[in-house]
Order: structure tokens, then sequence, then C-alpha cells
């Protein structure tokens, strides 16, 4: 049995059904949370990829207000949409347009309440600029700038307009739930809160910051939050820098795949030994936590390796309670910058196989 979540168009429901079909109950997070951990339940594993409704490897939606938002690479080599779809806010904070890679926000509106209404889920990540230099996310040049946003800091008040840009976008949303992951990869250095930019106390009130001008000041109730650290890290320091169980609900990782100068053999191993690491001990945190675990990023760039998904990341995952999996997304302007297949990349047949397996949960639409 293919365990599939099976959507009828409104108007086959119209026809076929003389009553409204039942809407689960609860608050829209409530369902959410409770969607993600019934797939835990019951050894389901969803799949996700970031920015899969705006473009795709070679391709982009242009006309963003008539497209319809068929278009996907995992649809056009699967047959279904992923379960969850990832979207990107950074540039919301400066009121851009569009998002660092090209997205209009209203493009990614549409997107994002598209893929819910069709039964999907999404996913927010946010690479501000750094607020302190102007500099990109990646301008790790000052190990002041957290603490210049902190209350008391010269940056504190622009960096409370950022807060206010971004929650704008979220409510803009509606009543619909979805999952934010803000101030990820905390534990490397590459961004501005990185490990080595601010101190353990400091990311805290960030996060908490974030959390409660989001939740209290606005209201913004219907948000599930993230916290994922990027891995592989010794697990001892995975809560070293835990905002605190009331400001979080899952517990996700990033980590990635790197081929370099290994063989795709060893390139395996080292990553399943990897996850299977990160996740043994993000699973007992989890339980004393109470708290659900996704994989929030991970993939292998340019996927040099056409069995990837049935032989590296579904053995890696699979005895794991990860709610959700997502891989990152497919550039339409940087060739070798892809993490799914796309019709006629050679490792097609292998994201094909892997989207049919009992246990993998993908959007089935008809
Ligand atoms: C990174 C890369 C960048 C991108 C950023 C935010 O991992 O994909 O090209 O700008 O994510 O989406």
């Amino acid at each position: 049995m293919r365990h599939k979540i099976l959507l009828l168009c409104a108007a086959l429901l119209a026809a076929a059904c003389a009553q409204a079909p039942q809407k689960p109950a609860g608050t829209p997070r409530a369902i959410l949370l409770g969607q993600l951990e019934s797939w835990v339940q019951k050894g389901q594993i969803a799949y996700g990829h970031q920015d899969d409704l705006p473009y795709g490897h070679a391709w982009r939606v242009e006309d963003w207000e008539r497209d319809p938002l068929e278009r996907s690479d995992v649809k056009a080599t699967t047959g279904c949409f992923p379960m969850m779809v990832g979207f990107d806010l950074g540039g919301i904070e400066l009121a851009d347009s569009c998002n660092l890679d090209g997205v209009p926000f209203g493009l990614m509106r549409k997107a994002a309440l598209k893929h819910i209404e069709r039964g999907g889920m999404v996913t927010f990540s946010w690479h501000p600029r750094n607020p302190l230099t102007g500099g990109d996310a990646w301008d790790i040049s000052s190990d002041q700038v957290v603490r210049s946003i902190l209350p008391g800091g010269e940056k504190h008040t622009e960096f409370m307009l950022w807060l206010q840009r971004a929650a704008d976008f979220l409510e803009s949303l509606g009543d619909v739930a979805v999952i934010f992951r803000p101030w990820h990869e905390n534990l490397g250095s590459w961004f501005w809160w990185g490990g080595r930019l601010c101190t353990a106390g400091q990311y805290q009130e960030l996060y908490r910051l974030t959390w409660l001008y989001f939740t209290k000041e606005r209201g913004l109730v219907n948000l599930v939050w993230c916290y994922s650290p990027n891995g592989p890290i010794p697990p001892q320091e995975y809560m070293s820098r835990y905002p605190g169980d009331e400001f979080v609900d899952l517990l996700g990782t990033d980590i990635y795949a790197y081929r370099g100068d290994d063989s795709i053999e060893g390139t395996r191993v080292r990553y399943a030994e990897q996850v299977k690491v990160m996740f043994t001990s993000l699973t007992a945190i989890a339980t004393e936590h109470k708290k659900l675990v996704c994989f929030s990023e991970t993939g292998l760039e340019g996927l040099p390796d056409t069995g990837w998904w049935t032989e590296c990341l579904y053995p890696a995952i699979k005895d794991f309670p990860i709610s959700y999996v997502l891989t990152w997304r497919n550039a339409h302007d940087k060739p070798g910058h892809f993490y799914a297949p796309w019709p006629g990349f050679e490792g097609e047949a292998d994201f094909d196989a892997f989207c049919h397996l009992e246990d993998i949960v993908f959007l089935e639409v008809e």
C-alpha cells in the first residue's frame, strides 16, 4: 500500500460528497504539529524541497500573478509535489521586493498558500543581512553584531524594524500554520549569529527576543518554531545554545553530504555515520524535552551519486523518528547548485523510487 496523501479537487468533492469533508479539530498550529507527529508514529518521513515552486533547474516562474504554480522539478520527476516546501525570507528585513535568491515576496506568499491549500506544508528560513555592517548573512567580519541588535545595542531599534517586516510577511499569510526556523546553523561560524560570533547567552537572547516579539507582541500564534543547529557536531554541543523548551517546538539539524575527493561509497559511509550519530542523540534529546524531530536541511550538491536517494539518504534516516527531511534548492541560475533531480537528469529513476517507498510521504495531487 502506498502511503500518499490523496487529494481530490474541490469539484470532484462537491460532486461526490453531500457533506463537506471533516476538518481536523484544533488550531492550525496544533493540526500541523499533530500531522508531523502522526507521521513519526507511523514510522513515515515526509519529503521537503526548498523553493520547489518559484523555480527549478533552468526555469523560473516569470509572471507570478497569473502563473498557476503547477511546475516543480520534484513533480516533473515523480508525479508528486514534495509534502514540505521551504522558502527563505532573506531580504524581507530591508523591505526588498524579492528575496536574496530573486523570489518576489508576492510569489512566495502565493506559492506558500497554494501549497498549503493543496494539502502540503511550508517552512520558512531566514538569511537576513548583517544589521551592523550592511553585508550579507555570511558577513562575519565583526563579532559585535548580535550584541549590537539586542536591547541597549546601537542597532536595536533598527533590528526591531527588521523583525517587524518579517512578522508582517508571516502575518499576511493569514490563519494558516507554518514552520519558522530562524537563526539556523548557529554552531558553525559562517553566519553573523554563529558560534564564534556571539556568546551562548547573546544567541539565546536573540532567539527569545524574536519569539517574544512574534508571539506576544504580534500575536503570531500559528508558527511552529524550529531550532536547527548545523551538524555534524559532537552531540553534546547540540543544546549548548538552545533557547529553551518554551521557545521551540521542533528539533532539527542541517547536515549535508559532501563528496570532495572521496569515492561515492566513501561519501555514503561518512554521511551515514554523521546522520546516525546526530539523530541518535537528537532522538534522546527530543524524548527528554517532549519535542518532535526534523531533518531541516540536507542534500548532496549536484547529485554525483545517482543512487543517493535510496542507497544513501533513505538507509541513513529510515530508522529515526524524523517527521520530515528537506533537501535544498535547485537554483535556476547556478547550473551545478541543485539537490533534487529534474526531467532528463540521470539520477531521476532513483528519486522516483524514493518517492514511492512506503514510508516516505510526498504530496499526491489528482
Ligand atoms: C545557500 C545557497 C545560496 C542561497 C542561500 C539562501 O545555501 O543556496 O545560493 O542564497 O542558501 O537560499
